[in-house]
């Protein structure tokens, strides 16, 4: 309702079991350095509920093997574990908030987070913002590691052909491929290309970006995963997105991303949207290019506030039903 003030819960999610660079766990802390909840409490003007970091056990390794040795998941257990608590965590957040944000951690969490969304407000559409499509399951993926792979458990088309692991039965598919969208991707492993054509899943690579536009593409990928505008959106930001010059403390850059304005833009859109209800920024691990870090971490504060509604209020306030009149 105009006038009523826009709740958020803030997650902290300190996963690692997705991936194998140390480090990430430490991308929540790095994100509240850079100030994340002042900015969203004083500059954006919502009401902030921080519930500090999900406890996230530091369990033995275990891997899931498959029985003929054709393929290994990286840490499968504590992986599943871990996210089973957050998809409860983000479902709990959301009784009591408008728009739950998680602080990365590695990108597996993205199991836990759209699944426990989808629990509290079904029929969700997704926009995967992202350097990678993270479509691999555990025979295409070239590292095991589970980071590249969170949409292998979720997206409904892939249900029958999922790989039973058990440390993740509990994550039912809940995302249909025309209601997910991936932008800025430019390293997409073979399988996952099979994939996405298989299923026509709407994207926008950085090419057509180049080609087209910002903000043409984020017109056509808006309106491809959620036409009628009544689904709850779940925006998964994966900072590697973002290009290297920028946002270099991450665990696997790929040159030639989206520039701050790009990055920006996106998430002004999705302001605009009015439908925001989850928000994940993921893969800021402070530990690399440590003199950088600082900055990377400031890039992901922007991404969040502006996707929050920072600087929309400002310049678009009709057209953004959270800001209220002046
Ligand atoms: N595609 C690679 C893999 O599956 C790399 C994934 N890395 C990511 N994804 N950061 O966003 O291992
Ligand atoms: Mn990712
Ligand atoms: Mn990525
Ligand atoms: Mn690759």
């Amino acid at each position: 309702l105009p006038g009523d003030v826009v709740k958020v819960g803030v997650l902290g999610v300190p996963m690692h079991f997705g991936q194998g660079k140390p480090g990430v766990r430490n991308g929540p802390k790095a994100i509240r350095d850079a100030g994340l909840l002042q900015r969203l409490s004083d500059h954006v003007g919502l009401e902030v509920n921080d519930y500090g970091d999900l406890d996230i056990a530091h369990g033995a390794h275990v891997d899931d093997v498959s029985k003929d040795g054709n393929w290994t998941i990286k840490n499968s257990r504590a992986c599943g574990t871990a996210n089973k608590k957050l998809a409860d965590a983000v479902y709990n957040t959301l009784q009591t908030n408008d728009i739950c944000v998680n602080l990365g951690g590695d990108h597996s969490m993205a199991v836990g987070s759209i699944f426990g969304h989808s629990q509290a407000r079904p029929n969700l559409s997704v926009l995967w913002v992202d350097a990678h499509p993270d479509l691999n399951n555990p025979t295409t993926s070239p590292s095991g590691n589970i980071h590249g792979m969170p949409l292998h458990f979720l997206l409904k088309d892939l249900e029958n052909k999922r790989t039973p692991i058990s440390d993740f039965d509990w994550c039912k598919s809940c995302v249909s491929s025309p209601n997910i969208g991936f932008i800025a991707i430019r390293d997409i492993d073979p399988g996952e290309i099979a994939i996405m054509k298989r299923y026509n899943i709407p994207h926008c690579s950085i090419r057509e970006i180049d080609r087209n536009g910002i903000a043409h593409c984020m017109e056509k990928i808006l309106d491809m995963i959620n036409p009628s505008g009544n689904r709850p959106l779940h925006v998964s930001f994966d900072i590697d997105s973002v290009d290297p010059g920028i946002a270099p403390s991450t665990g696997t850059p790929v040159r030639g991303g989206l520039s701050y304005r790009e990055a920006m833009y996106v998430t002004e859109e999705v302001a605009r949207t009015g439908s925001l209800s989850a928000f994940d920024l993921v893969e800021v691990n402070p530990e690399l290019d440590p003199k950088r870090a600082e900055a990377t971490a400031e890039v992901a504060v922007d991404v969040i506030t502006h996707a929050l509604g920072l600087s929309i209020r400002d310049t678009d306030y009709r057209r953004f039903p959270h800001s209220g009149e002046p």
